[in-house]
């Protein structure tokens, strides 16, 4: 078990990469607390999404709490991580997960649309790090943080003009936080998911033009599914990257390398 007993907290822990992080930290013997916002996905039977992940938790034997806020606010992540102590006694993993991705055109985009992605995905992203940071601290028995980069934080996207750089700030907010928190031993790394198939592009990969043409251009032949982020995920946050801080690791098939 590469999590046993240790607590885990997600942002944006219902749904998609998140919720399959939350899933796979259980199945490694961790204790859950999982943020999300506005649980309004019914793709899950009756029970709500986040109804329905907390109970797979459960049915593993570990423990699970949900906790609603919109990371973008920095109480969100003050709130998250004394709840889950409160609960949980300590906080020894982060993955700083939640983020959206609302494709749109560059020269007609409006402020709001920019402004919400800058604040969900990197603001959020700071003030969740640095509430588990300073917990972690605190507890004075180190801690590992994994934040949800993208691969586009390396290549750009003409829908995406808003929210790539979100995701380069992600990637590089880890390996700035690695050195501010090494001497706590409190490693920081990112994951950089390719081309994930989860409700956060289902839009875009509804055209089936479009998802053949990114399945086309994946060397490994298929879109990623969320767990495969996540056990790269349960791998960095665990012991067996006891050496491995400021680093990211790309999780897309080939997608990046392949120009040709
Ligand atoms: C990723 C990458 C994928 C896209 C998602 C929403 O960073 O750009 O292609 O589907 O974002």
């Amino acid at each position: 078990m590469l999590l046993e007993n240790k607590v885990v907290v997600v942002t944006g822990g219902s749904r998609g990469i998140g919720r399959a992080i939350a899933l796979a930290s259980a199945r490694e013997g961790a204790d859950v607390a999982i943020n999300y916002w506005r649980d309004n996905d019914s793709s899950y039977g009756k029970a709500s999404a986040v109804e329905s992940i907390v109970g797979e938790i459960e049915a593993l034997g570990r423990r699970a709490i949900a906790i609603e806020g919109n990371v973008a606010e920095r109480e969100t992540g003050l709130e998250l991580i004394r709840r889950t102590v409160d609960a949980f006694g300590r906080v020894d993993v982060l993955s700083s997960n939640a983020g959206i991705c609302p494709f749109h055109a560059f020269l007609d985009m409006p402020a709001s649309v920019y402004e919400s992605t800058v604040a969900v995905n990197l603001n959020g992203a700071f003030y969740v790090t640095q509430a588990a940071a300073n917990q972690m601290k605190a507890q004075g028995t180190g801690g590992a943080i994994v934040a949800t980069s993208s691969i586009s934080a390396l290549v750009g996207g003409g829908m995406q003009t808003h929210y790539t750089p979100t995701k380069a700030g992600v990637h590089s907010l880890m390996q700035s936080c690695a050195i501010a928190l090494g001497p706590y031993g409190i490693r920081c790394n990112s994951v950089m998911p390719g081309t994930i198939a989860t409700d956060l592009n289902a839009d875009d990969l509804s055209d089936a033009d479009k998802r053949a043409y990114m399945e086309k251009r994946i060397p490994l032949g298929r879109l990623g599914a969320p767990d495969d982020v996540a056990q790269c995920v349960v791998f960095l946050a665990s012991d067996r990257a006891r050496y491995v801080t400021g680093a990211s690791l790309l999780v897309d098939g080939g997608l990046f390398v392949n120009l040709q």
